[in-house]
């Protein structure tokens, strides 16, 4: 008898106790945890995920709350996992985060989990990715993941994400500048939050004319890079066409709106225009290869980490004396890497 079966059953019923030791098996990868979702992925595929992403005190967790707010109204069941910018040790933010989505923490259709930068075997990226699949396939049918759109993973987590929302505020100096580029190039829909205080439409025109000059530039690098591109061949349009996003050649323009999370002004705005491009998602072959795209990388990521880890399993002795042989310049990297790849092959 699968011993993971009883787990299984409960969270596929989304008890949020077997949710919750679910989750706690996957990120200490304890034996066990790749059969548990095996057994979860055929019940996967069916959530939205939605990537929030921004510079740090933008607002993504206020605008995450309302935006949970707003699903639950329409009577979709939120999971959300939050990527905190600290270390587990000062818990600092997961508890600001908590707090913030407080609100829902007795509703039994949202179900929240904190992620910390560190401490995950098998990487950050792979955690959430789990995660994601664990409250797709307890029912959650949108999955929020906010992340600060700093680093490397962070930036690695938003491929997870069918739509990717990158929020910006004013008055944090120059934000646009300070953003990571992947992650601009990655942005679905952008919110401008804090439109309240003053400089959102700098903010709103900043996005426009960095959009606008960098297509080009954002084009070019996706198509070296091998990524589906989404961007627009003719310069960001704000208003008229950004209204629908889709250009009558189906392509998809990043629509900017501004809000203020504190109030809930703007946010059903927001809503249309995250719904909106899911639509697009769905319904256009544009869409759909944008979705395989992110398919393909995910994959690639993961095939990554098991290749590595494969790798160093099976020529561990081998790998110490390559080290070795390296140091003491009997052989040069090149060569002792080209030596390992081919013992691993001739397995
Ligand atoms: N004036 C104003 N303040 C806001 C608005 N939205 C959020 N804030 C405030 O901005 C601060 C940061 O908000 P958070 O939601 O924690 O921002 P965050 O982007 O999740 O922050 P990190 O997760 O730490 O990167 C809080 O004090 C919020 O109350 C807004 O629309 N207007
Ligand atoms: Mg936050």
């Amino acid at each position: 008898v699968d011993p993971n079966s009883d787990l299984v059953r409960r969270v596929l019923g989304a008890e949020p106790r077997a949710i919750g030791r679910a989750m706690r098996l996957v990120d200490d990868a304890s034996p066990g945890s790749s059969d548990l979702l095996k057994a979860l992925w055929p019940h996967t595929g069916k959530a939205w995920v939605l990537g929030v992403t921004g510079n740090p005190g933008a607002g993504k967790s206020t605008l995450c709350d309302r935006l949970i707010e707003a699903y639950r109204a329409r009577g979709h069941r939120v999971g959300v996992v939050a990527v905190d910018p600290s270390s587990p040790y000062t818990g600092g933010a997961i508890l600001g985060d908590r707090i913030r989505m407080s609100r829902h923490a007795t509703d039994e259709g949202v179900f929240i989990r904190s992620l910390a930068t560190r401490g995950h075997l098998g990487g950050l990226t792979r955690s959430a990715r789990d995660v994601v699949r664990i409250l797709d396939a307890s029912g959650h049918d949108l999955v929020i993941v906010e992340t600060v759109g700093v680093g490397q993973d962070e930036l690695e987590i938003t491929h997870t994400a069918h739509t990717t929302l990158v929020v910006m505020a004013p008055g944090m100096g120059d934000e646009v500048q300070a953003i990571k580029a992947g992650i601009l190039e990655g942005a679905d829909v952008f919110a401008v939050n804090k439109a309240d205080r003053e400089g959102a439409d700098s903010t709103v025109r900043d996005l426009e004319l960095m959009i606008s000059l960098g297509n080009e530039s954002i084009r070019a690098l996706s198509k070296m890079r091998g990524h589906a591109t989404h961007g627009t061949a003719d310069g960001f349009v704000h208003g008229g066409s950004a209204a629908t996003g889709v250009s009558a050649d189906e392509r998809w323009t990043p629509p900017i709106l501004k809000c203020i999370a504190v109030r809930g002004d703007g946010v059903l705005e927001l809503v249309n225009a995250l719904e909106r491009h899911r639509a697009w998602v769905e319904g256009t072959a544009r869409g759909q290869a944008r979705r395989r795209a992110r398919l393909a990388e995910q994959l690639r990521e993961s095939l990554r980490e098991s290749l590595i880890d494969a790798a160093v399993h099976d020529l561990g002795p081998l790998i110490d004396a390559a080290v070795l042989a390296v140091d003491t310049r009997r052989v040069d990297p090149y060569t002792a890497t080209e030596n390992l790849v081919a013992a691993f092959r001739a397995r």
